[in-house]
């Protein structure tokens, strides 16, 4: 009845906003708790062994190597959470299934080897070697598929990425099944969240999606332990309570469990609602304390101040007002909400489940402030642990003597371990398990796809961003592999010229399109559909990411090899979602990503903070990644081609590799060559190869470019053989990584083979050929090619556009920067008068022919200002 009141009091607006939260009480009642079907006692008792081994390896890893750290607070707290997860709901893939997929906290990383070293996949050695991985066997400190790539999935411990992953990830796996490609519909994904960790933006900023997609596919638990590293979450108010509120209004199904089994009947007495009065306005530093406090201190401060509120627990011992345990350590509460959560399909669920940092491990350690970092136990510490756990029998004392605490398994055949066995069996074998599986095994697309490209535009002025637009939908019509390809884009794709695709192919949407667009008239209507491929995310590139990420790793977690090409802006990728490519690296992900106008000075008239001239500086870093800056149509497509041969091409999975590639792309328009005699695919995809030979001229240089420097570099040529009568033969290079790479493989090989025939590095052997200095333009920082500076054998200049960018005209951008036509003729010019084969005074000519001798700032220092003349440049303001 007072729902109906509130409901209709909503309608006449009546000022009663939906409430966004309950009262700080479980949202299952005790009496819609389902039956729980396991053996308790065994299944506590299996507990108490995981408990004790994560324990076990942390403090011996630090006793074996001081300071090496690891964590022992966080899988306390949320050990139960696991288990009933384990126990009774995260389905493995043994059975020839997609399976569930576990996003794991990254910091109770511990607690999953523990329970792999129950189940027999991990040996003594193993735990030994936590967090010693260098020389083999060793146990990755976090999950990190990289590293142990049989065993994590999912790399989650820089905070904030594992949550948004997970949405996308099971928005995919619905894409998936909407597109036919794959049966998911069985399929979960479980994501382990911490109650601090939700601070990140990454953590909450995708919610709504999950909401508004209705992804009842997807389950978070928040372990809210109300701590995180330094102290309380909310001291001053409740996280649990906060939580509720923003996942309600994001549609989600939300599930608290705060109270254990214990407290039922104090509620059930509670019918004034004192009792839930205290809890709604008890502040979360005071509920640490009280974990931290014996029972008296309970008694006296939470019940005592009221005397109703007193008497209800007068017949309670202090002993027992201490037990009253957290709704996050009782199974029978968790397993309520798992069933709750795997039984709705229309809603993802958020169990906000309420622990104790720290629990079992003693006082020391239970809810206080420190208890993060806390990484050593005394002998009493461990006795007082092995007590609590009930292991007094299998632990004997004396094994505490030595210089490691002893790990516990039981026998095979002991109950505890069938009785997990089992479980899993039943559940579809163990997890996690990262296994590349071939179930639905991929075609390449057909090799004339790639034709086209290599003959160039013939006449037409085009940009590689539309030749890439082009091929793109060419790898989408092709039959057997066009349904593969995962277009992703965040809202740009009409500035790539993407929205072409938008009616062939459509726009995913999980509820179909329920409107007629304004433009429903036009060939190239906005289109969106339940089977839509193209995946148009709106304005987040961490959005885009995880989706990349989730197509780009469905190789492995679902056996179905999909093929991403995420096209966004250059400058909101490498440098704006960062940590994500270092995510999506560490997680083995494949596909393409396409930094869409790229360049400091290509992207005309947008500013400072558009021009990218730096990405594929960061690319540098990420050592997967594969960075290519083609200049013409005919790279992009030997690039491509190569990419997918490499990612996807073997017939064994197993020897695909797990590298993604970023590719730079260009607005600017041109006619595209065709790919020349002399050049094959090999050639463009090593990273360098001679585009022109050099006019025969009496004196002679070398100019690289790259990108969408191509134009200045070849108008420089011409003028330098025409008017200085400079010879210049033009090189591409199509990767400066690559071409680093090589060089220091190389290098490291000659360094630690003295004796054998010293190995030239590729970029050396190719510019040796040459004569004269090398000048090398790039639409990006001198660095670039700076970075195979120290391999060229001849005298080496770089020509790049350092400093921040700005707004004006291509032209104008190119003369500042210093990247245009004249610079690069003076730049070769000068370089010749260094090595003494011309004359200084040539070089000064071409300054003053080219209008180069005017005092202009440097653009490369930050404080440079042009003139203004607004009265706030600095050094060349009119004043
Ligand atoms: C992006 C990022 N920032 C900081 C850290 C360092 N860090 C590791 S654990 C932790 C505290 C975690 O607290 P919470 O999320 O509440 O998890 P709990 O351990 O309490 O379950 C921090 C700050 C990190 N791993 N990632
Ligand atoms: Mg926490």
């Amino acid at each position: 009845m007072l729902a109906k009141l509130l409901e209709r009091a909503g309608e006449l607006n009546v000022g009663n906003a939906p409430p966004s939260w309950t009262p700080y009480v479980n949202t299952i009642a005790t009496e819609d708790q389902p039956w729980f079907p396991g053996d308790e006692f065994i299944e506590r008792r299996i507990r108490a062994f995981i408990r004790w081994n994560a324990a076990a390896m942390v403090i011996n890893a630090n006793k074996a190597a001081d300071g090496i750290g690891g964590h022992l607070s966080t899988f306390a707290s949320s050990a139960s959470l696991y288990e009933v997860g384990f126990n009774w709901f995260f389905r493995g893939k043994d059975d020839g299934r997609p399976g569930d997929h576990v996003y794991f906290q990254g910091h109770a990383a511990p607690g999953v080897y523990a329970r792999a070293y129950l189940e027999r996949r991990l040996t003594d050695q193993h735990l030994n070697g936590f967090r010693m991985e260098i020389g083999g066997g060793g146990l990755s400190s976090y999950p990190h598929p990289r590293l142990m790539p049989d065993f994590w999935e999912f790399p989650t411990v820089s905070m904030g990425l594992g949550p948004i992953n997970s949405i996308y990830h099971a928005r995919f796996n619905r894409y998936m099944e909407s597109r036919r490609i794959d049966e998911t519909s069985e399929s979960r994904v479980f994501c382990f969240v911490g109650d601090g960790e939700c601070d990140e933006p990454e953590t909450l900023g995708a919610i709504s999606l999950a909401g508004r997609s209705g992804l009842g596919n997807l389950i978070w638990i928040v372990n809210c332990n109300l701590q995180r590293l330094d102290g309380p979450v909310r001291g001053n108010g409740q996280i649990i309570q906060e939580l509720e509120g923003v996942f309600r209004g994001a549609g989600w199904n939300v599930l608290k469990v705060i109270w254990g089994s214990e407290w039922d009947e104090l509620i059930h007495k509670d019918v004034d609602g004192i009792l839930l009065n205290k809890f709604n306005t008890t502040v979360d530093g005071e509920y640490q304390r009280l974990a931290v406090e014996g029972g008296d201190y309970v008694r006296e401060h939470f019940f005592g101040p009221d005397p109703r509120l007193r008497a209800m627990v007068e017949h309670l011992s202090d002993e027992e007002l201490d037990a009253l345990p957290r709704g996050g350590h009782d199974y029978q509460k968790i397993y309520a909400a798992y069933r709750n959560a795997t039984e709705e399909n229309e809603a993802p669920t958020v169990i906000l489940a309420k622990t104790i940092k720290g629990w079992t491990l003693g006082e020391g350690f239970e809810a206080r402030n420190a208890t993060h970092q806390i990484k050593k136990m005394t002998k009493d510490e461990l006795l007082a642990l092995r007590e609590r756990l009930h292991l007094v029998d299998e632990i004997p004392e004396s094994a505490l003597e030595g210089d490691r605490a002893p790990y516990y398994r039981p026998d095979e055949d002991s109950p505890e371990h069938e009785y997990m066995v089992q479980r899993r069996r039943a559940l579809g074998g163990s997890i996690p398990k990262r296994r590349i599986r071939n179930r639905r095994p991929l075609t390449l697309p057909d090799p004339s796809v790639f034709t086209g490209l290599a003959k160039g535009s013939e006449g037409r002025a085009v940009s590689t961003t539309m030749a890439m637009t082009g091929l793109l939908r060419d790898l989408m019509r092709d039959e057997a592999f066009g349904p593969r390809v995962v277009p992703i884009v965040p809202d740009e794709a009409r500035t790539f010229g993407m929205d072409s695709l938008f009616r062939e192919f459509g726009i995913y949407a999980p509820f179909g399109q329920l409107y007629e667009p304004v433009d429903h008239e036009l060939l190239l209507s906005y289109t969106e559909s339940t089977d839509g491929q193209i995946i148009e995310e709106g304005i987040t590139e961490c959005g885009s990411m995880s989706s990349f990420i989730a197509a780009g790793t469905s190789y492995a977690n679902l056996g179905v090899p999909m093929v991403p090409f995420f096209t966004f802006y250059s400058m909101f990728g490498f440098q704006r979602v960062g940590d994500s490519i270092w995510s999506a690296a560490d997680s083995r992900a494949r596909g393409f990503m396409l930094g869409a106008t790229a360049g400091r000075t290509t992207l005309a008239g947008e500013g400072l903070q558009h021009q990218d001239g730096h990405s594929l500086l960061l690319a540098a870093t990420v050592p997967a990644c594969q960075a290519f800056d083609p200049a013409f149509a005919y790279e992009l497509a030997a690039v491509i081609d190569d990419g997918l041969q490499r990612m996807y091409g073997h017939e064994d999975p197993h020897f695909n590799e797990d590298v993604f590639y970023y590719i730079t792309l260009y607005n600017e328009t041109y006619e595209m060559p065709p790919r020349p005699d002399h050049v094959t695919d090999a050639d463009v995809v090593r990273g360098l190869y001679q585009w022109a030979d050099a006019p025969d001229r009496p004196v002679t240089a070398t100019l690289v470019f790259s990108g969408s420097a191509q134009g200045a570099a070849r108008e420089a040529a011409d003028e330098l053989a025409e008017r200085w009568g400079v010879g210049v033969d033009l090189w591409s290079a199509t990767s400066y990584k690559r071409l680093r790479e090589d060089a220091l493989a190389v290098e490291r090989r000659n360094r630690l083979h003295p004796t054998d025939p010293a190995e030239v590095p590729l970029v050396t052997r190719l510019l040796a050929e040459g004569e004269g200095p090398v000048v090398a333009v790039t639409d990006f920082q001198k660095l670039l090619p700076g970075q195979v500076a120290r391999w060229i054998p001849r005298p080496f200049h770089t020509l790049g556009t350092d400093g921040f960018g700005r707004s004006d005209t291509r032209e104008a951008l190119r003369r500042f920067f210093e990247v245009d036509t004249g610079h690069v003729v003076v730049a070769v010019l000068h370089a010749l008068a260094r090595e003494g084969t011309i004359d200084a005074s040539l070089v000064a000519e071409a300054i003053a022919h080219h209008g180069l001798d005017v005092d202009i700032a440097d653009p490369g220092r930050h404080d440079t200002v042009p003139a203004t003349g607004h009265g706030v440049g600095r050094e060349h303001s009119p004043e």
